[in-house]
């Protein structure tokens, strides 16, 4: 709301469950809606999500047909999310946890250590988040290989498309980063069959959504000794319940969520030009394909 205020104090802006006359909305911006509540807008024209992801709007069975679904494309949102991943490939292939616990026991130890040319990290998800962090790790020096949908072609970075070549791109991936909006397709994505075929003591990074992964099936790859850990920053329910196992567990790293987070005054500016282009009847810039899912 400062945002708006501060770029267009004179736009009519409420807070729900505030609305005004419900036929004067024709435009939402949503985060974790409560379900049901678009249909009560009979001149809605767009759901804008005040995130990268739309899985919370997709979720909804009641979205009024015709209604454009939009998404943040933010420059700050896609180097912060840069950044976060670069910084726990580092921390992994330096074992900085290591010293974080011998620290607490006073430990003195010195261990012998990798660099980023003897690890292999493996991107799924090469949209504007994941091609981004890609290439943040290529410049550090990991060798660098990315999933997705569609084939790819990125300088310095192996490419693997489509669920044929999903086995081989997780066999080369000493860390995984989970850069995948969730769908259909993707949810649950990294369960037992998937994280068995990393190689031993491979890394996992799931900063996508909770729901791609199989939460026992980590635990069980961690616990056999196959996978070597995890950072996880994102979680089927949110807040991580208090009594979930993630919590203590020595070799899983929990975030609460901020491997990105929306800029507001940046989100704000291209929602306001999205609303602009609806008034003008131009076409919306990050448009969602509801059919895609993403
Ligand atoms: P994009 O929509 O730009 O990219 C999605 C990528 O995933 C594309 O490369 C797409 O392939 C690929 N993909 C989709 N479905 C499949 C599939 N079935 N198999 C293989 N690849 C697939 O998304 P963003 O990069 O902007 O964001 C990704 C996700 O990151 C968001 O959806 C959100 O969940 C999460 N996120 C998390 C944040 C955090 O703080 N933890 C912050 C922001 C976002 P193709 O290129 O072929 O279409
Ligand atoms: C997003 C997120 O989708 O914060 O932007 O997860």
């Amino acid at each position: 709301m400062d945002a708006f205020r501060a770029q267009r104090p004179d736009l009519e802006v409420y807070v729900y469950p505030e609305t005004g006359p419900a036929e004067a909305v024709e435009f939402v911006l949503a985060w974790n809606h409560p379900r049901g509540i678009f249909k009560s807008f009979p001149n809605l024209k767009c759901i804008a999500s005040t995130g990268a992801g739309v899985d919370h709007i997709l979720r909804d069975p009641d979205i009024p047909e015709g209604v454009q679904i939009t998404r943040i494309v933010d420059e700050h949102l896609t180097r912060d999310m840069g950044t976060f991943v670069a910084s726990l490939a580092l921390q992994h292939v330096r074992g900085l946890q290591s010293y974080k616990d011998a620290q607490r026991s006073h430990t003195w130890k010195q261990h012998t250590y990798l660099r980023p040319k003897d690890l292999t990290v493996g991107v799924m998800g090469l949209g504007v988040l994941g091609r981004h962090a890609a290439e943040q790790l290529r410049q550090l020096g990991f060798k660098v290989h990315g999933w997705s949908r569609s084939p790819k072609l990125l300088e310095g970075i192996g490419t693997y498309a489509g669920e044929e070549e999903l086995d081989a791109f997780l066999a080369s991936a000493n860390i995984l980063v989970c850069l995948l909006p969730l769908t259909e397709e993707t949810a649950n994505i990294l369960y037992k069959e998937t994280l068995s075929k990393l190689p031993q003591g491979a890394y996992v990074i799931n900063v996508a959504r909770g729901e791609h992964l199989v939460d026992e099936d980590l635990i069980e790859l961690l616990d056999k000794g196959h996978l070597s850990g995890a950072s996880l920053d994102v979680f089927r329910e949110e807040p991580l319940p208090e009594e979930h196992p993630f919590w203590n567990h020595p070799a899983i790293f929990v975030t609460p969520h901020i491997a990105s987070v929306t800029n507001p005054a940046s989100a704000v500016k291209q929602i306001l030009e999205n609303y602009d282009r609806i008034r003008r009847g131009q076409p919306l810039e990050n448009l969602v394909s509801q059919t895609k899912g993403y």
